[in-house]
């Protein structure tokens, strides 16, 4: 095997993929891409290179001169920065990922790791166990854009013989590094805000039930997609995962039972709120299951224990 490329290393995601998979193929096979946000230290350590991903030569230099042989494309911008700034998120959304896919077609890479979200349906998708295979009528710049990846990447597979892999993730809670206003991360605010002033106002309604899942098991679906067995793939950019589905209320809850001096309240915001009643609450992950054995880890209950617990460290 080459090396391995992960574009948004600094991201919130891409922050734990790289000390990841440096874990399993060795430090200097994971080269971490990274544009605007510095590298957090850990990761400035290994191999790591500045790249812009709406920048077709430099992916093509990049690609060649590391010999990458699979990339694991994370650069994205969220939803609700993505209403806010539509040309960025045209240009690194659209534009990253076709620069992605193509410059991986043209070098020879075998592998392309390409995340959806579950911002791919809209209001005409069955809400509840939204199934894998299904309507898919987005109304967000965001989620148009992760359709446009879904697509694209099956396009590469079936017609250019390219192996891209995808899973829909869900809202992703962690400690380490902060997401940059997606929908889901009222999520992550709540335990911030629970930590430095035993209160939070949350933006979204207290019965807005979405799907979420714990780091950890986001890390381990893309790995084990990554790594598994071609031969049993149906699916290749588009898989559903589940881990959980809650509402502000019941995860403050789950707070509230950590730390009892915790209050929320609520101040919606229409734009966002609008976003999450168009998405999914639960879904349907049966082929991932069956596919490639995806089953998650964790409960809302551990999930928030081990995000109090890490997090009181590092605010510390
Ligand atoms: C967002 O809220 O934009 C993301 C997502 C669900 O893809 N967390």
């Amino acid at each position: 095997m080459g090396n391995i490329l992960v574009t948004g290393s600094a991201g919130q995601i891409g922050s734990e993929l790289v000390p990841a998979l440096r874990n399993i193929y060795g430090e200097s096979t994971v080269i971490a891409g990274w544009n605007k946000t510095p590298l957090p230290e850990d990761i400035s350590k290994g191999p790591n290179v500045l790249l812009d991903v709406t920048d077709f030569e430099a992916i093509n230099k990049v690609v060649k001169n590391f010999e990458i042989s699979s990339i694991f494309h994370m650069s994205s911008i969220l939803s609700a920065t993505a209403e806010a700034i539509r040309n960025t998120a045209h240009n690194v959304n659209i534009n990253g990922t076709f620069n992605v896919l193509e410059s991986a077609h043209q070098n020879g890479v075998e592998k392309v790791m390409l995340p959806s979200s579950i911002a791919a349906f809209g209001d005409k998708t069955p809400r509840d166990m939204t199934p894998n295979d299904t309507i898919q009528n987005p109304d967000t710049v965001y989620g148009i854009s992760k359709v446009f990846g879904e697509l694209m990447g099956n396009y590469y597979y079936s017609k250019l013989g390219l192996d891209v892999r995808g899973i829909r993730l869900p809202g992703v809670i962690s400690w380490k590094t902060e997401p940059t206003a997606g929908t889901t991360d009222y999520a992550v605010a709540m335990f911030y805000e629970a930590i430095k002033s035993n209160s939070y106002e949350c933006y979204l309604a207290p019965d807005t039930s979405l799907p979420m899942m714990y780091m950890p098991d986001a890390i381990n679906a893309l790995v084990n997609l990554f790594k598994a067995d071609h031969g049993n793939l149906i699916h290749h950019s588009d898989f559903n995962v589940h881990a959980m589905t809650f509402t502000p209320e019941a995860l403050a809850v789950e707070v509230k039972r950590i730390n009892p001096k915790f209050q929320i309240e609520y101040q919606i915001d229409p734009v966002r709120q609008a976003i999450a009643n168009s998405w999914p609450s639960s879904l349907d992950d049966s082929a991932a299951r069956k596919e490639w054995g995806w089953k998650p880890q964790y409960s809302i209950r551990e999930l928030a224990e081990d995000m109090y617990k890490n997090l009181v460290t590092k605010l510390a």
